[in-house]
């Protein structure tokens, strides 16, 4: 059914989508930083950076809505410049260096690309890329970003609820986590040929929580298929939590009735919780959680409950001491 608060980006300019939204004018970006974000892939010429073209997405839909601001989606916050979303990441498939995962994942072939779903499910299967895309159309949706390492960022997602794709699989009654895989191939992912981690990285989540509408199964941002060194071509983005739940390079996920390993869990399990939900009032044992640098910002902003999605996630978690299940 066509929803009335959706426009296809077809009949979107790039002007009307990242420049003239209402509610970025009023965060107050500049002229200059509206101009750097418009000029982002044509020209990514700030020393060091790397630049990386990947194709438009033709299907994005952008939800617009009455108040300009689109189902929640949207923010009161200026988006992070495409040139930090894409050149500070953090991917130890490729090296543990932030600033140089750009250029060491720039030559990173994800096509083709198969997603197998199984466990307990009734119907599982390996499914190409392009079937997963076509599960549904892309929205865009900007999503605050919070890593645990204390930086964040907003980001225009493209992409859809991972409960679209959870339901195809038709889940079992008895099916309680869902748990995520990284693609394994040292050759292809060179940081794998170091002990850095477990490899493949793995993730999960409970299944109450796969299936909020606000955890997304990320192909693009910024109107563009994702870069590699952002997870192409399929990430998880769930945005009330630390940015390492967000698992790239997804070639498994397995619904399960135990709660799943986690990379970071096994790494260090006093520091990275399963749960891993932000929480300022929770330190890490090594460092405050309480405020934040948002990337292209000076000074620091404190850091919100569930990073600022309380009004929608807080019930998951109801009756739970979330000192203990961090
Ligand atoms: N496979 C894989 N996924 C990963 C990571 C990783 O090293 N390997 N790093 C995680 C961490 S710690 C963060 S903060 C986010 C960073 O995502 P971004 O680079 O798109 O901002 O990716 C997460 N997903
Ligand atoms: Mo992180």
């Amino acid at each position: 059914m066509p929803n009335p608060d959706t426009i296809p980006s077809s009949q979107i300019t790039p002007q009307d989508t990242y420049l003239n939204r209402r509610n970025f004018m009023r965060a107050g970006l500049t002229a200059a930083s509206l101009l750097a974000t418009g000029a982002a892939y044509r020209g990514l010429n700030r020393p060091g950076s790397t630049a990386v073209e990947t194709p438009r997405l033709a299907n994005l839909v952008v939800h617009t809505g009455p108040d300009g601001r689109g189902n929640g989606f949207q923010l009161d916050e200026p988006l992070t410049p495409l040139q930090s979303v894409t050149n500070y990441n953090n991917f130890y498939e490729f090296t543990t260096n932030k600033e140089a995962v750009a250029a060491a994942s720039q030559q990173f072939v994800s096509k083709p690309w198969t997603v197998t779903v199984d466990g307990l499910v009734q119907k599982p299967k390996v499914f190409d890329l392009d079937e997963i895309l076509q599960i549904s159309p892309p929205e865009e949706r900007a999503y605050r970003m919070r890593c645990v390492e204390a930086w964040s960022m907003v980001i225009p997602w493209a992409g859809f609820s991972l409960s679209r794709l959870l339901k195809k699989v038709e889940p079992l009654g008895k099916a309680r986590y869902v748990a995520f895989e990284t693609l394994l191939d040292p050759s292809r992912m060179p940081g794998q040929k170091s002990a850095t981690l477990d490899w493949p990285y793995v993730e999960g989540l409970r299944l109450d929580e796969a299936m909020h509408p606000l955890t997304l199964l990320a192909s693009g941002l910024y109107g563009r298929e994702l870069p590699p060194s952002n997870g192409a071509p399929l990430r998880l983005v769930v945005p009330w939590k630390y940015g390492f739940k967000g698992i790239k390079s997804i070639v498994r996920i397995t619904l399960t009735d135990m709660q799943p390993k986690t990379t970071w869990n096994n790494a260090a399990a006093h520091e990275y919780g399963f749960l891993a939900n932000v929480n300022p009032g929770v330190p890490h044992p090594r460092w405050s959680q309480s405020t934040e640098q948002r990337l292209g910002e000076s000074g620091r902003r404190e850091t919100l409950m569930f990073n600022g999605y309380a009004e929608q996630v807080a019930h998951l978690y109801a009756g739970l001491d979330l000192r203990k299940n961090f």
